[in-house]
């Protein structure tokens, strides 16, 4: 799959935690590469590999040197980090501090002086390699929270370029930002781009607060440009999105319809299939959807399994399930959190299930992709009730999967795509009655209102996919997309 020399002055060049491929290191010994084919690969592999693309991450794996690569013409650039380093600035910055501060404090952040200096180290040595590849007047697009302080560090050492940095998760409250004792550094990093993007304007608006108060930048009369260091720094709201055709597409095809039915046969042909598709993380509320699918439950108004409960005539025969990709393994909160999740799913089970029929039926692990839109075409009712995220694809996936109109989308109002998907059923996942109602509403709903719903939710999936989205950054950034 490498084939070339890697390009040694990228004119675009990305930079994200991880590379597009994993390093591995077989059980018989040998090592190579594996793709690991994300949204943003797919969604900027065109524009990189018309332009001397370059891709700079970290490789997976701690304590390797990996030499530069080519991998199906898109040169790769591996930063190197020790185990340490991935304990103290991945887990530890990375993901015990700054993704719950920055997902609502959903849970208590851990601040750690270490944890600062492995993080401020690390954004060190990618913005030295990119600085060491970059073209002449190159363009780099830094993505999300472990690099916030590369924009900064780059323009320093290399004030030819022209910087672009996007965040993917949210950018939270000026109160909860500012509890962070790095604030005025991360602040004066991300400034460091010409370009800052987000997905919603609410995370625009605490920038540019943020920014006056810690920085001392100033506004322009553009209420998205501010100024820093004598230079004009732009931010805008960009709602990433997937490659909607192609789910859509998948969704067509014979073997994924086939597989569809055959799941609902395998589940005993309930009248309604619930289901939920998450990384397993305490910020996506699956345990709120447990809660709201328990309490229907008991109180009579679906059935699990067992269907021959006392008054289980009234009630919708209906099964959930919840898809559960592994992450985050080693950090604390969620190993709490997996046990939390998987105690309520035995406890429904115990409660409610027949021998061979469960009432939540629970997969922790990650699933191809044809089968994981094969269980979107297959579920009634989607059930998407993050306590924050910053968009969630998993919503728009399911969406891009109807392409028979079915099905209904039960969405919490804190994820970033309820701004862009108002034709679904919007909740409030600290509200359990208010899930437990929507939930009900959806598998209740009238077909006609549920096509109508889902026909006007496609139209935005489908008109406003991934490409769309690099393309509208990249030319804010003033760079000229051609394809
Ligand atoms: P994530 O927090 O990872 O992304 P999300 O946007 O939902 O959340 O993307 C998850 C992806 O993993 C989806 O493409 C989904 O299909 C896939 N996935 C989940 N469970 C799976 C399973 N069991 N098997 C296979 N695939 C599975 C972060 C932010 C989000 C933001 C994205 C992109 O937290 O808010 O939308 O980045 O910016």
């Amino acid at each position: 799959m490498t084939s070339g020399e890697p390009v040694t002055a990228a004119d675009l060049v990305v930079v994200a935690n991880r590379l597009p491929v994993d390093y591995e290191r077989r059980p018989d010994g040998s090592t190579g590469w594996k793709r690991s084919p994300g949204g943003l690969v797919t969604a900027l592999e065109p524009t990189l590999r018309a332009r001397e693309g370059a891709w700079v991450g970290w490789a997976g794996v701690p304590d390797v040197d990996v030499e530069p690569l080519v991998e199906d013409g898109l040169s790769l650039y591996p930063v190197r980090l020790s185990a340490q380093e991935v304990e103290e600035y991945y887990e530890g910055f990375s993901n015990a501090t700054l993704w719950p501060l920055y997902h609502d404090v959903v849970a208590q952040p851990q601040f750690h002086r270490h944890w600062w200096r492995a993080y401020t180290a690390v954004n060190q040595r990618f913005a030295e390699e990119v600085a060491r590849i970059a073209a002449h007047g190159a363009t780099v697009w830094v993505q999300d929270y472990q690099l916030q302080l590369v924009p900064g560090r780059l323009r320093e050492l290399r004030p030819d370029l022209r910087i672009g940095f996007f965040l993917h998760i949210p950018f939270p409250p000026v109160e909860l930002f500012r509890q962070l004792p790095w604030r005025t550094r991360i602040m004066e990093g991300l400034l460091g781009a010409d370009l800052v993007g987000f997905h919603t304007d609410g995370g625009v608006r605490n920038f540019h607060w943020l920014a006056q108060e810690l920085t001392g930048a100033t506004p322009e009369r553009d209420p998205e440009v501010v100024r820093y260091g004598g230079r004009q720094v732009r931010l805008g709201a960009f709602p990433i999105s997937i490659d909607s055709k192609q789910i859509d597409e998948l969704s067509r095809s014979d073997a994924v319809r086939k597989r569809a039915a055959q799941i609902r046969d395998e589940l005993g042909n309930p009248t309604r299939v619930v289901l939920g598709v998450d990384r397993l993380d305490y910020t996506k509320g699956i345990d709120v959807r447990l809660r709201a699918f328990h309490e229907l439950l008991e109180e009579g108004r679906v059935t699990g399994g067992d269907t021959s409960r006392i008054g289980a005539e009234s009630a919708i025969d209906t099964v959930m399930i919840q898809l559960a990709t592994p992450s985050r393994e080693r950090v604390e909160h969620y190993q709490q959190m997996r046990d939390e999740i998987e105690l309520s799913v035995g406890r429904i089970n115990g409660e409610f299930a027949r021998v061979g029929h469960p009432a939540v039926h629970y997969l922790h692990r990650s699933l191809p992709r044809e089968e994981l839109v094969a269980f979107f075409l297959a579920a009634d009712v989607m059930l998407v009730t993050p306590l924050r995220d910053g968009m969630n694809l998993v919503a728009k996936e399911y969406v891009a999967a109807r392409h028979d109109d079915g099905g209904v989308l039960v969405l919490s109002e804190f994820a970033g795509a309820a701004i862009e998907l108002t034709s679904a059923l919007l909740v409030n996942p600290h509200d359990t009655d208010g899930v437990k109602e929507a939930l009900y509403a959806a598998l209740t709903m009238n077909p006609d209102e549920g096509r109508k719903r889902m026909r006007m939710l496609r139209r935005q999936v489908l008109d406003h996919d991934v490409d769309r989205w690099a393309r509208s950054f990249l030319e804010t950034l003033g760079v000229k997309v051609d394809r």
